[in-house]
């Protein structure tokens, strides 16, 4: 039954190719460019920054930050998309040089909260209760440099602030160990559901899992998703590829591990992902060789290997993988699996 998932990205996933060495490669797109792509690479949904729908808020007045929205609202109606969530943008101002809620200095951490209440807003005016936090900045490059056990009452604090600013809002907390900083203060599953156990109301903190980030974090992304499964805590997943343990690198979904992409799929499929209105993120980026007319191939290409692994895995064999397990032959399970992939 491929066509139950609904697809999302972000307007980032469709770049420029400047890396941290060199500057863009490819033209910039509008926004509005941007969302007429969506239904024809098979999405269906838009992830958002804050200022991705409200460029420049922080110079913006409530009014002015809501109308803007509102005027977003509509465009993606008539593009028939929705939007899966609002994600605060703390790690561009420069108030958030230091991190953003766990910076040292309070105002910087108030811009923070101030800002993370605007993504509140921006949310509802574009219809989603789905609020992303990826904690880009909240860590060290130095340990001595912040306290941990205080930072994360910070992390708590900032959440509490949330929850209560907005009693039907959910925080999806999307973990990453490293990048942009040295050691960073949630980098697992783990640690995102244990954070929000801290908040005052946890049923509302859960997570967004990306690929590349828990393979940074030396973890198995199908584990990590089980994991958070098991606890009914993932509502929203990022899914991308990774070789090796270098930088965040976005490769298209399954590029480098078609194994482990599989496992992804399957472990959502199986248990029912999707069927509570959660979507399916590729968080991915074009390489920076591609050029400018075929600069999105990465999003359909991950969504058609989503769906080609989606058919392999609900193609295979329910009672005999379960003989396998029984009679423990995992040498043999290992060997269908791989001859699944590859089509014999
Ligand atoms: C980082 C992410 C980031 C979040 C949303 O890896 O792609 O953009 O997903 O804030
Ligand atoms: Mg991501």
């Amino acid at each position: 039954m491929p066509g139950e998932f609904k697809f999302t990205f972000g307007p980032w996933n469709i770049h420029e190719g400047a890396d941290p060495f060199g500057p863009p490669v490819r033209k910039s797109l509008l926004f509005a460019d941007k969302l007429g792509l969506y239904k024809k690479l098979g999405f269906d949904g838009v992830q958002f920054h804050d200022d991705d729908a409200v460029p420049e808020l922080n110079d913006l007045s409530a009014a002015q930050i809501t109308e803007q929205a509102e005027a977003v609202r509509k465009q993606l109606k008539d593009h028939g998309l929705v939007a899966e969530f609002v994600a605060p943008r703390l790690w561009e101002d420069p108030r958030t040089i230091d991190g953003a809620y766990t910076s040292n200095d309070p105002e910087c951490r108030e811009y923070a909260r101030r800002r993370s209440r605007q993504a509140i807003d921006i949310a509802r005016t574009l219809d989603t209760k789905l609020i992303v936090l990826w904690l880009a900045r909240e860590g060290t490059y130095l340990r001595e440099a912040k306290d941990s056990k205080v930072a994360v009452e910070r992390l708590v604090e900032a959440i509490n602030d949330m929850l209560e600013y907005d009693s039907e809002i959910r925080i999806a907390i999307e973990p990453k160990p490293n990048e942009p900083m040295d050691q960073a203060y949630i980098p697992t599953t783990g640690h995102a559901l244990a954070l929000g156990m801290l908040t005052v109301d946890s049923s509302r903190v859960g997570v967004n899992i990306e690929s590349a980030h828990a393979l940074l974090a030396g973890l198995d992304p199908s584990d990590e998703m089980g994991f958070a499964l098991a606890h009914g805590k993932l509502w929203s997943v990022h899914l991308n590829d990774q070789n090796g343990l270098k930088f965040d690198e976005d490769r298209s979904f399954g590029a480098v591990d078609l194994r482990r992409a599989l496992n992804q799929v399957r472990i959502l499929d199986v248990h029912g992902y999707g069927t509570k209105g959660e979507m399916v993120g590729l968080d991915v980026k074009a390489l920076r060789t591609q050029k400018d007319e075929d600069a999105t191939r990465h999003l359909s290409n991950s969504r058609t290997m989503f769906l080609r692994l989606l058919e392999i895995s609900r193609d295979l064999d329910g009672a005999r993988l379960e003989l396998l397990r029984a009679s423990r032959d995992y040498e043999e399970l290992d060997l269908y699996i791989m001859q699944s992939l590859i089509g014999e």
